[in-house]
């Protein structure tokens, strides 16, 4: 079946996995999120896929959650607690990403904000674009950092750059995030999908049951357990959903106005 917000192209054992919804940024509506989850599925279940480049259309990697797709709530104020997309769709995600036995090379060639830094932190490897941004975009709409990015970032870059990230949710750039260890190597945009897809044809050409299970390995020595990270996650998206300043986040971003975030 073919997808309509996402491209799936494969070539000499790999497959090229692009967010395809450029003109809000390759935001997550349901269309998408079904779609991607479906795309890990067939990738796993198909033997002659062995790599993953995992990229986005246009100017975006991702901008996270579709702030549209609830947006009659946002207008009426009636917001749903949030924490079910999470626990349904994002969650089951993340794990298919982190479980496939497969590796995947993220080829981040925009801004990558909210849930889309999160794919994008899933990724096994991340080559960025010159041009590419990080983005804890969560705090700006009156959430909290979900679908792992609690549990990536602190391993990745350590506690106290992980908190200036989730907290002040200010852009890290392709250089700083090369800097932090966030991403294995920077190169200019129009070398970006060349430079992740060689890297993924040789992943493709080496052992694909051992390196299938030296992420697994990885994934066991990151300690702690994802689960309950991201089930913490959801149950706190349920708190800050119900808040004055996430509903005031939200419509100050659809209005395209600064918000007045009032601590409640
Ligand atoms: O259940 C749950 O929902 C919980 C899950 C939550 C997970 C999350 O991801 S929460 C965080 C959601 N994402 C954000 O808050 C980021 C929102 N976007 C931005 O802050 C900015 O767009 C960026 C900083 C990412 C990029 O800024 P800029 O200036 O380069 O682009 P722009 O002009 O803001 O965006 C371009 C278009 O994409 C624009 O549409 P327009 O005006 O041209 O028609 C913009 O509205 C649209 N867009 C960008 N992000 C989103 C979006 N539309 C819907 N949802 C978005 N997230």
């Amino acid at each position: 079946m073919a997808f309509s917000n996402l491209l799936f192209e494969t070539a000499g054992g790999v497959v090229t996995l692009t967010l395809n919804r450029p003109d809000v940024l390759n935001a997550f509506n349901a269309g998408l999120r079904r779609e991607l989850t479906e795309a890990f599925q067939r990738i796993d279940a198909d033997d002659a896929i062995r790599a993953v480049v995992f990229t986005g259309a246009g100017r975006g990697f991702s901008a996270g959650q579709d702030l549209r797709e609830r947006g009659d709530a946002y207008e009426t104020g009636n917001v749903p607690v949030l924490g079910e997309t999470l626990r349904q769709e994002y969650n089951p995600l993340i794990l298919a990403m982190r479980n496939l036995p497969k590796p995947i090379v993220g080829a981040i060639n925009g801004v990558a904000a909210g849930a889309g830094c999160s794919l994008a932190l899933a990724c096994d490897l991340r080559v960025a674009a010159g041009n590419a941004t990080f983005l804890q975009a969560f705090v700006r709409v009156g959430l909290v950092p979900d679908s792992g990015s609690s549990f990536f970032l602190p391993h990745l870059i350590g506690a106290a750059r992980a908190a200036e990230m989730m907290f002040l949710a200010e852009p890290i750039t392709a250089q700083r995030a090369e800097q932090l260890g966030l991403v294995n190597r920077v190169v200019p945009a129009e070398q970006l999908l060349p430079a992740a897809q060689e890297m993924a044809a040789k992943l493709a050409q080496l052992p694909t049951k051992a390196i299938g299970q030296a992420k697994r390995q990885l994934n066991l020595a990151l300690a702690g357990s994802l689960e309950a990270v991201l089930d913490e996650e959801a149950s706190g998206q349920a708190m800050a959903s119900q808040t004055h300043d996430h509903l005031e986040g939200v419509r100050a971003f659809l209005e395209k106005r600064a918000p007045n975030f009032l601590g409640r």
